[in-house]
């Protein structure tokens, strides 16, 4: 397959909800696209790289350089025998994973839909449909927090996550599980607690979480050994997995219990798909995160959770809840917690060209 055209778009989309994490808050998602075109289609990736460096070291800008300046002359106008053979001659750019992630996924998408299957099926999954959850931003007050709870919980959402940081952790989670004896109920600090907070950690293991995710800083993957000595939750990390050689590791030293996996912050399906490898020969079970994708991404997401170690619920809500109109159809929505893996060739949606031009705010085309 040879790619001979690239386009590059800056989109801006605004979120129904601000999203306040222990790192920051957003209520607009602004991302690139990439549309790959060869032979008459079209594979299409998002990514997940934020305006600042504040979940990753990647930014908007960042990845649009390197994909510019490194990984779209890798395939312009070059033979791509498949999206593996992209990741092989891509390896030598260290790090820069969501700006390879955008690529490699465009590629999955392009050869799935060239070999007129299914971009779940092309990655081996059997799903047909996947177990939604959700993650909620920090509120303002206990009694938003609840409120908010209940309005997800009767959507029909698996399970619940709650966005927590120092300060407001122990008081709300004993708030919400008082209020919901028994919703599935997990947490995610974003890196924002030491060890020297194991007493609030510990804390939390009075409310049954199903997992605490990342609680300790990116890097430290011994830290999270040492926490896990500590506290009964089992912890699942998010930011600490870049690659499966990270997994590997962390499972190694029973630094987690549980691994979300995001095809961005991994580089790419291939990637996942390794790191789906050495879970299931731990018996570790993954589910796929989420970074407030539109719809390219959130049909990737949606492709990779259809395979079978993707065991609990993931953060792939539905499309309608971030956004009034989504730049694909059909949208990706789930009812009673249940989203259904589209059929179609490659992701299976559609980029509507209308909409898209609208939340387009800059567009940038590469010929070979
Ligand atoms: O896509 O619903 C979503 C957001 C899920 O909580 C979410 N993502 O650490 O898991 C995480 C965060 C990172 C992104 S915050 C913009
Ligand atoms: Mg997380």
């Amino acid at each position: 397959m040879k790619v001979d055209l690239a386009v590059l778009r800056t989109v801006e989309m605004p979120l129904k909800f601000r999203f306040k994490t222990s790192f920051g808050e957003t209520n607009v998602k602004k991302f690139l696209l990439l549309e790959l075109r060869a032979g008459g289609l079209a594979g299409w990736g998002e990514c997940v790289a934020e305006e600042n460096p504040f979940y990753s070291s990647e930014t908007l800008d960042t990845a649009g350089a390197i994909l510019e300046k490194n990984l779209l002359p890798l395939v312009l106008g070059q033979e791509t025998a498949s999206p593996g053979a992209f990741d092989r001659v891509a390896a030598r750019v260290r790090g820069n994973r969501m700006a390879k992630g955008t690529v490699e996924t465009a590629l999955r998408d392009l050869f799935a839909r060239a070999q007129g299957v299914s971009l779940s099926k092309a990655l081996g999954g059997t799903r047909t449909t996947i177990e939604v959850g959700v993650s909620l931003s920090i509120a303002p007050t206990v009694e938003a927090a609840i409120e908010n709870v209940g309005k997800h919980v009767a959507q029909g959402y698996r399970r619940i996550k709650l966005k927590i940081e120092p300060g407001c952790d122990v008081e709300r989670l004993r708030a919400v599980r008082e209020a919901f004896p028994s919703i599935v109920l997990t947490v995610d600090a974003n890196a924002a607690y030491t060890l020297d907070d194991t007493p609030t950690l510990a804390a939390l293991d009075a409310f049954g979480l199903d997992y605490m995710e990342q609680p300790l800083h990116h890097e430290d993957i011994a830290g999270h050994a040492e926490l896990a000595r500590r506290i009964k939750t089992p912890i699942c990390l998010d930011e600490s997995i870049r690659s499966a050689a990270d997994a590997k590791t962390a499972i190694a030293l029973r630094a987690c219990k549980v691994i979300n996996v995001k095809i961005g912050r991994v580089g790419g399906h291939g990637e996942a798909l390794a790191i789906h490898d050495v879970a299931a020969a731990a018996g570790i079970p993954l589910w796929c995160g989420g970074m407030l994708e539109a719809g390219v991404g959130r049909a990737h997401n949606v492709a990779i959770a259809s395979l079978m170690g993707f065991s609990k619920p993931g953060d792939t809500s539905s499309s309608s809840r971030y956004f009034e109109e989504d730049v694909v159809e059909p949208r990706l929505e789930a009812s009673d917690g249940l989203m259904p893996v589209p059929t179609g060739p490659g992701t299976g949606v559609e980029v509507r060209a209308g909409i898209l031009s609208r939340f387009t705010t800059e567009k940038r085309e590469y010929r070979t």
